[in-house]
């Protein structure tokens, strides 16, 4: 990968999910050393700070179950603006969660400055969970299991940005890796509507490297942007406590490094997510440290510049 202009954009949020702490997330990636990591593998690092949602004066929730969604359509609105102006130029953000109800805003931003640049957009989901409860179907109302429903046009979520979404992802564009958890309604939804689903299951059966390159090609082939969005879950609790969610079952660090370095060759991604970290529940630092060395992977970390060969 040649040298990348990378944008770092904080979005302390955790009214999404169903604990807090995830405020503290931002930070703890510039604790962790995300910008002097990036930097020492070649590449200019600008670090915009911390966003605020935009104001939601009348914004009513939908239902009573739903928790915080003024606050949501706030976050949604900035996040989406923001997206859809990085978008457009020559860099490389990555937003620093906050839960993973950021998504809302950062992928429906991409796409729509990837629609002005006639090219479709791709999502990797990188999650123990698929996110993809509307507002109705959502049992616990905890809002950062709704996002990939969002961005893919599901109906119901007008209020969030105060007008229907004008370009939503292509739900066969998106697929959901390393997923544990899925509630029924959204099981029945996934599957009408298409979407790619690689659950543990699958990943221990056919490997990484099948189920990723199968996706890339497509990618490619569509001339393709690609956002991926990596919620901290997506990871075996064992290796990354430091969120609020876990599940057992997750990826392993080799897994999870794979799928970075893969990206890194594809030179596909333009932009990221690192989401669900809460600083509260880590021990030393450790998830947060792993969530940086695994953008290290993504953005050209390797242990050789060019082929090795084995005899
Ligand atoms: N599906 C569950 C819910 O909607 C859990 C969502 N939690 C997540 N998603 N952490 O990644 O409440
Ligand atoms: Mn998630
Ligand atoms: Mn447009
Ligand atoms: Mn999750």
């Amino acid at each position: 990968m040649e040298r990348q202009e990378i944008v770092l954009v904080g979005a302390p949020v955790e009214e999404g999910a169903g604990r807090k702490g995830c405020v503290m997330g931002p930070d703890a990636y510039r604790t962790a050393g995300l910008a002097v990591t990036l930097e020492a593998l070649g590449h200019a690092v600008k670090d915009l700070g911390n966003l605020k949602p935009a104001q939601t004066g009348n914004v009513r929730a939908p239902n009573g179950t739903v928790k915080n969604f003024a606050a949501y359509a706030g976050w949604t609105r900035v996040l989406h603006a923001q997206a859809a102006a990085l978008g457009s130029k020559n860099v490389f953000p990555i937003y620093l969660g906050g839960d993973h109800s950021i998504a809302a805003g950062t992928v429906s931003g991409q796409a729509k400055a990837a629609a002005e640049r006639n090219r479709p957009l791709f999502v990797l989901w990188l999650d123990a969970h698929s996110d993809f409860h509307t507002l109705d179907s959502t049992a616990s109302g905890n809002l950062h299991g709704t996002p990939l429903a969002f961005v893919a046009g599901m109906p119901g979520f007008d209020g969030l940005l105060g007008q229907a979404l004008a370009h939503p992802v292509t739900p066969q564009n998106i697929e959901v890796m390393g997923v544990r958890s899925i509630d029924d309604p959204e099981r029945a939804l996934l599957l009408d509507q298409g979407v790619g689903v690689s659950d543990m299951r699958r990943i221990d059966e056919e490997g990484i490297p099948a189920i990723l390159s199968a996706f890339l090609n497509r990618v490619k082939a569509a001339n393709g942007l690609l956002h991926v969005s990596l919620d901290v879950d997506f990871l075996d609790p064992e290796i990354a406590p430091a969120v609020g969610t876990t599940v057992p079952g997750g990826t392993t660090f080799r897994e999870a490094h794979l799928v970075m370095e893969m990206l890194h060759d594809s030179g596909l991604v333009s932009s990221l997510d690192l989401v669900e970290l809460n600083p509260f529940l880590d021990e030393r630092g450790k998830t947060a440290r792993l969530m940086v060395d695994l953008a290290g992977s993504l953005f050209g970390r390797r242990v050789f510049d060019r082929p090795t060969r084995s005899f």
